[in-house]
């Protein structure tokens, strides 16, 4: 088969790449290679062609999509700083971008949009575990763009037919996760540290908690979900669906990695939720979705790539 994959060149979108090439697609990849690299697809081989444009340019989409059956949409500016610094910039990528995602996807008759949605979506909900039918409760740029884009997954499957499925994405870890900011991904930045013997900050008391979900399991729910008949025009949760807390974190990768400093504490984030749990009930009846990953297995499998990278 062939399908599009847009921010391909990213860290979870590489290893949908790597998957897909494996079963034998034929990949195109749309990336703009703002935060994606190059080297993230050295791996795939086969068959995939790498397309440098931005998914905010139509003709740059339209081109890419030609005679794919399916398109998994994963570019985004996935910083929610940066969304909150440039808005009218990031919605047209965010949101511009899932809009001309689905009209070339329509017009070159695509079968299926795969968008990679956001647990921001949630925003502060205290309706723990979180279902597909909670109120949305976006509080930024980021989580507006991402549930504006799921609207309109949802509404081109009515109007058109074309078979639209939303992921909605809580806290992935993997390789390849980019720990160079202080907004990246806090396992990529205890990793990153405690892998060269240096303290990783703890922001607060280290008691809230995340559905930490590892990024082969992401790639799983991504092809279930594009797959699946039933799946069209709705919205899945893919976590877990357990918390595990900013300390347990720091304690289960110290144990790992046998040994290393104590963390330094520092104030709460501000604006940081407190605790994030999903309800994947739904991922599970109708994608057949089961994380195969426990948060530990997945930690392991993190720091033999990054040791052996580091090697
Ligand atoms: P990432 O930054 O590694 O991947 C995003 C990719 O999109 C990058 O390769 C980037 O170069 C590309 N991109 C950015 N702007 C583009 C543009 N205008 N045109 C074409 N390509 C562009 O981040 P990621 O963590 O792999 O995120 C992938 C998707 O999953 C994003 O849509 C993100 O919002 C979503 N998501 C991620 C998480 C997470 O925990 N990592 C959680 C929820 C949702
Ligand atoms: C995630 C997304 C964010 C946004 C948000 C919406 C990532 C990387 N971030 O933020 O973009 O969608 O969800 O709810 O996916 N922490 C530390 N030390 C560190 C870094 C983080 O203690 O060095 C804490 C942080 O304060 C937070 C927790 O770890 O309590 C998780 O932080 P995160 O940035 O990895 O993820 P989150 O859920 O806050």
């Amino acid at each position: 088969m062939k399908v599009l994959v847009t921010g391909g060149a990213g860290f979870i979108g590489s290893h949908l790449v790597d998957a897909l090439v494996a079963r034998g697609d034929a990949v195109t990849v749309l990336d703009d290679l703002s935060t994606g690299r190059r080297e993230n697809l050295a791996t795939a081989g086969g068959d995939v062609r790498l397309d440098v444009g931005s998914v905010a340019d139509l003709d740059a989409v339209t081109r890419a999509v030609e005679g794919c059956e399916v398109v998994f949409h994963l570019a985004a500016v996935a910083s929610v700083q940066r969304t909150v610094e440039a808005p009218i910039d990031t919605s047209a990528v965010n949101l511009g971008g899932s809009l001309h995602v689905l009209e070339a996807a329509r017009a070159a008759g695509a079968r299926r949009v795969v968008f990679a949605g956001s647990a921001a979506a949630y925003g502060d909900n205290p309706a723990l575990p979180l279902r597909e039918s909670e109120t949305p409760r976006p509080l930024s740029p980021y989580a507006i763009e991402k549930l504006a884009s799921e609207q309109y997954m949802r509404v081109w499957s009515q109007l058109y037919g074309l078979e639209t499925v939303t992921l909605r994405f809580f806290n992935v870890f993997g390789p390849r996760q980019d720990p160079s900011s202080p907004y990246s991904g806090v396992i990529s930045i205890f990793v990153d540290r405690l892998q060269a013997g240096r303290p990783a900050t703890i922001y607060g008391d280290g008691g809230q908690t995340r559905d930490f979900v590892y990024v082969a399991d992401v790639v799983r729910a991504n092809l279930l979900a594009a797959s699946v008949p039933e799946a069209s025009g709705r919205t899945f949760n893919v976590a877990r669906g357990e918390e595990t807390s900013v300390r347990e974190l720091y304690d289960t990768l110290r144990r790992l990695i046998g040994g290393g400093p104590e963390p330094i504490l520092a104030e709460p984030r501000a604006g940081d939720i407190r605790h994030s749990r999903a309800d994947i009930a739904a991922a599970r009846q109708v994608l057949g979705f089961e994380p195969a990953h426990t948060v530990e297995e997945g930690l392991a499998r993190l720091l033999a790539s990054t040791a052996a990278r580091r090697a």
